[in-house]
């Protein structure tokens, strides 16, 4: 044998090995749990350890460091791979404890990786399709930085394990499509492409060439035998120096190493059993015990897990060289802090806004308020879904970033709702930049999951939804959101704004940018509305959540409770019946979730002890807990329909008389 040939054999033996170590690992964890995925880890354990050990540029001993190489599991369902590649590497958090107590309540190692769990998960995945096209916003946003600050600060890859669900999944071809489009050079998909889904074979369903569909779409591609280590990380070098993102088809066999159930569906989503672990083990050569890594193997593992310790310690240098100014830019941008400036650039629109009394559409207040911060802050990243214009994402302090100039802050994401609110967590998450983006409330379903993901992941999102009623008009249901502010609301951990004037709608920007663990959604109208907070008060009253804009002039006999451009309306009704000697409040709600947060006597005082009639242009689903025992409703009850804004609140009586009848019923006057 020549020493080359000799030497590769050595490599892939030790490599294997250390591969291994994974498959280990990861069987035993499922079968202990009696639950999980074996399947993956054991097919991609090859791959995996090719690019931990040569490329993925990461330090265990410091998990956080800035520029470190961003690894996604986009097949969350394989979590065994990254919470054993986690244990090997050496990260602290990762115990071999916790890898025995994996899927147990209070445990690190949940069924799917959790973000904030453990040092190391990047991401929360599990909903397929949701990893790939949040790298991709992480790539844009290491993109971005290293425009902003120079590659000596930023220069790292973003890589995705991701299977043939994350690829048939749709959301998958708007993040790739602009990805390509984009040219993110440093985004490397490793694709586990084992031809199995839970089904069984993937033939059943799909006939895609899917390095056609990636070649289209402007990728580099490669394909290689996936459990050949050495193949794997010549094509992992290969992509590193393309111009284009990079996807690298690692051909695989489901479960590799299960003589008796390898290469078939039951090994997606099941423990193998006792009889297969053991056939496993002799199979593979592996005679330890459960749970046991060689102490020669786990040091292997330890080395590759300190591989860039200098390299983090040479960045660190160059960050501490860097000048003042720039240094501290840098990091208060990772840290996500906001300029001390913004409380009074919010302040002062308030007042400008008290004073003049704009008739805007909230849309185009959010407009003006956005101007302003973007001036002041480098780290806001605009955006839209193809609907600049309309939603008011777009003032003229934002400037377009392109596939050559990434110095902009403002990103048109195409017709791509799903990828853009994805994008958007990965740009949060990737830190830097706080991505606001916009698209109408009534396609905000299309953002759903990844906003559900957002809220689980507590990042800061805002997700600007713009056409916020039946008050679009003409458009007509299609474009009609009716049902989308309760489904929002029903998130957890979202807040969903939905201002009333441009006072409001300061404050809600203030609010929203404030809550660093915390998305946001801004609803906010197409039709012009008025000024309501004529006299300028400094306290973010938004911040409440809800507080009374008009008091009753006597003794409160009833509380309207309205938001966004149901307020005025409310107003209205409320005057009317001080006409006739009813003395009501009138309640203005922007934010249900913050309302929530105030103690019970700010929320009684609020919500007053007599009758309550709330109005929303929306459905009632919600609203009861608001209203008490004898509370009404005045809203939606179907979807919308075509015509003229005034036309169709008169058409769903959504009015101030309908208000003012419906507390005259309640008082029973
Ligand atoms: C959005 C979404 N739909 C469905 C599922 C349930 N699910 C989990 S894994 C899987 C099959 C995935 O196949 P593949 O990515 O090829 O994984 P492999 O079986 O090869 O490990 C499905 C349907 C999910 N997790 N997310
Ligand atoms: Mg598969």
């Amino acid at each position: 044998m020549d020493t080359k040939v000799q030497k590769d054999s050595e490599i892939r033996q030790q490599q294997r090995r250390m591969a291994n170590a994974i498959r280990a690992l990861s069987m035993d964890a499922v079968q202990k749990a009696n639950s999980g995925h074996p399947g993956l880890p054991l097919g991609m354990a090859d791959a995996v350890t090719a690019l931990f050990t040569q490329h993925l540029k990461f330090d265990a001993a410091d998990p956080y460091w800035a520029d470190r190489d961003r690894f996604i599991l986009s097949a969350g369902h394989g979590s065994m791979l990254l919470y054993s590649l986690l244990y090997l590497c050496g990260y602290q958090d990762m115990t071999i404890d916790e890898i025995k107590n994996f899927r147990q309540l209070g445990s690190k190692t949940a069924g799917h990786p959790e973000y904030g769990y453990a040092a190391g998960i990047e991401m929360t995945t599990g909903p397929l399709g949701q990893g790939i096209a949040t790298a991709v916003g992480m790539a844009l946003a290491e993109k971005k930085m290293s425009v902003d600050f120079g590659e000596k600060l930023v220069d790292h890859f973003t890589y995705v394990v991701a299977g043939d669900g994350c690829l048939m999944e749709g959301i998958s071809h708007e993040a790739i499509d602009l990805a390509g489009h984009l040219g993110l050079s440093k985004l490397i998909v490793l694709f586990d492409d084992n031809g199995i889904s839970i089904d069984g074979s993937t033939d059943i369903t799909t006939s895609i060439d899917q390095l056609k569909r990636f070649e289209a779409s402007g990728w580099d591609v490669s394909y290689v035998d996936g459990h050949d280590g050495i193949a794997v990380a010549s094509a992992i070098s290969r992509a590193k120096t393309t111009s284009q993102p990079s996807l690298i088809a690692c051909k695989t066999i489901i479960g590799f190493g299960a003589p008796n159930k390898q290469g078939t569906a039951a090994t997606h989503g099941a423990p193998l059993g006792e009889d297969e672990v053991a056939e496993v083990r002799k199979t593979l050569e592996w005679e330890y015990e459960p749970f046991e890594i060689p102490d020669d193997c786990l040091q292997s593992w330890r080395q590759a897990g300190s591989r860039a310790a200098l390299q983090r310690r040479a960045w660190q240098d160059r960050l501490d060289a860097t000048d003042r100014s720039t240094r501290q830019r840098f990091n208060d941008m990772v840290e996500g802090a906001l300029p001390q400036s913004m409380a009074a650039e919010i302040d002062s629109l308030k007042s400008e806004f008290s004073e003049s009394l704009p008739k805007l559409a909230t849309r185009q207040s959010s407009e003006k308020v956005l101007d302003r911060l973007l001036q002041e802050m480098p780290s806001l990243l605009s955006g839209s879904a193809d609907l600049s214009g309309s939603n008011g994402t777009r003032p003229a302090a934002a400037t377009s970033i392109t596939g050559d100039d990434f110095s902009g802050n403002y990103m048109h994401y195409g017709v791509r709702e799903h990828a853009m609110a994805a994008m958007m967590n990965g740009i949060a998450l990737h830190g830097g930049y706080i991505p606001l983006s916009g698209t109408f409330l009534a396609f905000a379903d299309y953002n759903r999951a990844a906003i559900r993901l957002g809220a689980l992941m507590k990042k800061r999102v805002v997700h600007v939804m713009t056409h916020d009623s039946i008050g679009l008009g003409e458009d007509g249901p299609t474009h009609q959101p009716v049902e989308h502010i309760a489904s929002l609301r029903a998130i957890p951990n979202l807040t969903v704004f939905r201002p009333a004037d441009a006072v409001e709608v300061a404050e809600a920007w203030q609010c929203a940018l404030g809550q660093a663990n915390t998305p946001s959604v801004m609803c906010l109208t197409r039709q012009g509305v008025p000024t309501l907070r004529g006299q300028h008060e400094r306290e973010n009253l938004t911040a409440r959540g809800a507080y009374v804009i008009r008091e009753a002039a006597g003794k409160r006999q009833a509380t309207i409770l309205a938001t966004g451009s149901e307020v005025a309306i409310a107003i209205e009704a409320a005057e009317r019946l001080a006409q006739i000697g009813v003395q009501v409040a009138v309640v203005s709600m922007p934010c249900w979730e913050l309302f929530e947060r105030q103690d019970e006597d700010y929320q009684k005082a609020v919500l007053g002890s007599g009758c309550r009639v709330a109005i929303e242009a929306g459905v009632r689903m919600g609203w009861d807990r608001w209203l008490g025992r004898r509370g009404g409703f005045v809203g939606m009850t179907g979807f919308g329909a075509s015509g003229p804004a005034g036309q169709l609140y008169e058409h769903f009586n959504i009015t101030a008389e309908a208000v003012r009848d419906e507390v005259r019923r309640l008082l029973q006057i």
